[in-house]
């Protein structure tokens, strides 16, 4: 008996582990057609490449949806892979999320390309049915609906976690430690991997339930346009929903930082009470912060704002600082090797710490009547974006098909470049933004176009580099699953 369940929990966890691949071999894909829309808009901008407006918003909106939704899909792997070891879960999860993410993606395809929906992926009521004929209803419709699908995809993953977590833990709150925070217990102290899964299935549960809302609410509108909503409260829902989502994909990326720096430096990545803390307080505050995004609607009351722009200081700083420090700590003196695995990993620190700079200062009320709906805003998300949550997916990557030691030397190098150009890269979207180059356009004046052609000649860079990890990435998938 005891026999044949081992054996049943080896083959999901293999059967896991080939689902973890296939998340990681999509990701990889769709990244890298995504940043070459990306370039398409970039080239367009900087008066380059002649692109009709109408074009350039579908691009837009294909690019902005499929990077927040492989940035979920990558960052989903990460921590499935990770969680796996501690907590028995079903692989066949995996399997339902990965069919309903591909059914969205044809559905949201078809709508944005033979159907022209541009509405963007924060398909902001009433744009959707309000499109002055620029795209028909049932493209609208079919971009919601396939949101929707793969909304309800994650939702059954995020319950799939907190079910795991609270069989294996005996509760959301043993996940995050409390037991240990409050109680003083030092028995079952989850380890960070357990403790960050808990905060994202927490917070993405809650972000879901929100944007099938107000999806299921938009989908009615467009039926019957009748059947009118608040839009004040319609885009409450979407900025609860798109802010914290977004996020939560970094809270699952930075698992790989947890897990793989104590394995290069042979020091463990100890669940501390300040750490605890830091997960604890962030978990609250992501939920309540993204008023930070209706900062100029002033039909907002005055109280959210307050929070908004007050607890948006607070938010970052507890798991950024015992992250920060936590790897400092790790890596002083460790005598670490500085591979391609371990430069990546450093550098997806630098990136999430110092990307929240530019967001932090975008959330303070005096600051954004000035950068609001800026390139200040695309400046700060494809910082933390880029060099935060890419990194750590790259890491994995090559962490998972790396047969001992087969780096290649240089591999820091190659991680190096991509540092520098994609720096390079965000830094003119901050520099266009620090102008007051409005977000979103889809032509520029000529006096703006230096900064635009800077950005197209990084962003190859960029690309570049993305395909050499991607490719070293398939490359070695085949040996990696045959050694098994
Ligand atoms: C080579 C890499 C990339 C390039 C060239 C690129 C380029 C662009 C451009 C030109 C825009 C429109 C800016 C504007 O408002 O005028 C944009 C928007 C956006 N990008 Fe990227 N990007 C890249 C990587 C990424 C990554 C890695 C992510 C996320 C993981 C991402 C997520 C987004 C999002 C969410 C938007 C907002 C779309 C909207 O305003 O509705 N991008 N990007
Ligand atoms: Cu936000």
């Amino acid at each position: 008996m005891a026999d044949a369940a081992f054996t049943q929990g080896a083959e999901t966890a293999d059967r896991g582990r080939l689902w973890v691949v296939l998340y990681l071999a999509t990701t990889g894909l769709v990244l890298l057609l995504m940043m070459l829309a990306g370039l398409w808009m970039r080239l367009a901008q900087s008066g380059w490449l002649d692109t009709d407006p109408a074009l350039f918003y579908q691009l837009m909106t294909v690019h902005g949806t499929g990077m927040v939704g492989i940035a979920a899909l990558g960052g989903a792997a990460v921590l499935w892979h990770f969680l796996s070891a501690h907590i028995r879960l079903h692989a066949w999860v995996m399997g339902a999320n990965f069919w309903l993410f591909l059914i969205g993606v044809v559905a949201i395809l078809a709508a944005d390309f033979p159907g022209r929906f541009g509405g963007a992926w924060t398909f902001l009521y009433p744009l959707p049915a309000s499109s002055q004929g620029v795209w028909p209803v049932w493209a609208a419709a079919l971009h919601l609906g396939g949101l929707l699908v793969i909304g309800v995809g994650f939702l059954i993953w995020c319950l799939e976690l907190a079910r795991g977590i609270i069989a294996t833990y005996g509760g959301l709150g043993r996940g995050l430690g409390w037991h240990v925070l409050f109680g003083g217990s030092t028995k079952d102290v989850p380890p960070p991997t357990v403790v960050a899964a808990t905060m994202v299935a927490i917070v993405t549960i809650l972000a879901l339930i929100a944007g099938a809302t107000v999806l299921v609410m938009s989908l009615i509108n467009l039926a019957f346009p009748s059947v009118e909503l608040n839009p004040l409260l319609a885009k409450n829902l979407i900025y609860f929903f798109g802010h914290t989502f977004i996020n939560a994909t970094i809270y699952m990326g930075v698992i790989a930082v947890y897990e793989l720096l104590p394995r290069i430096t042979g020091r463990p990545w100890k669940t501390t009470k300040v750490f605890l803390a830091g997960w604890t307080l962030s978990t609250t505050m992501v939920l309540i912060i993204f008023p930070h995004h209706l900062l100029m609607d002033f039909a907002m009351p005055v109280w959210a704002m307050a929070i908004g722009q007050v607890f948006s200081y607070v938010n970052s700083f507890p798991v950024l600082v015992v992250t920060g420090l936590g790897a400092l700590a790790i890596l002083h003196r460790s005598g670490i090797r500085w591979d391609l695995v371990s430069t990546l990993l450093l550098i997806s620190v630098f990136g999430w710490m110092a990307g929240v700079i530019p967001a932090v200062v975008d959330a303070t009320v005096a600051v954004n009547s000035v950068m609001h709906n800026t390139l200040w805003v695309p400046g700060h998300f494809h910082f933390y974006l880029l060099l935060g949550l890419l990194p750590m997916i790259f890491a994995f990557m090559i962490h998972l098909v790396r047969v001992e030691d087969v780096t290649p030397r240089g591999g820091d190098l190659a991680a190096i470049l991509y540092l520098l150009f994609g720096l390079t890269f965000v830094t003119m979207f901050l520099v266009g933004g620090w102008a007051s180059v409005p977000r979103r356009w889809a032509e520029h004046l000529p006096e703006w176009q230096i900064w635009d052609q800077i950005a197209v000649i990084t962003a190859a860079g960029v690309i570049t580099l993305t395909t050499v990890f991607v490719a070293m990435f398939l490359a070695r998938t085949p040996a990696m699953l045959a050694k098994g």
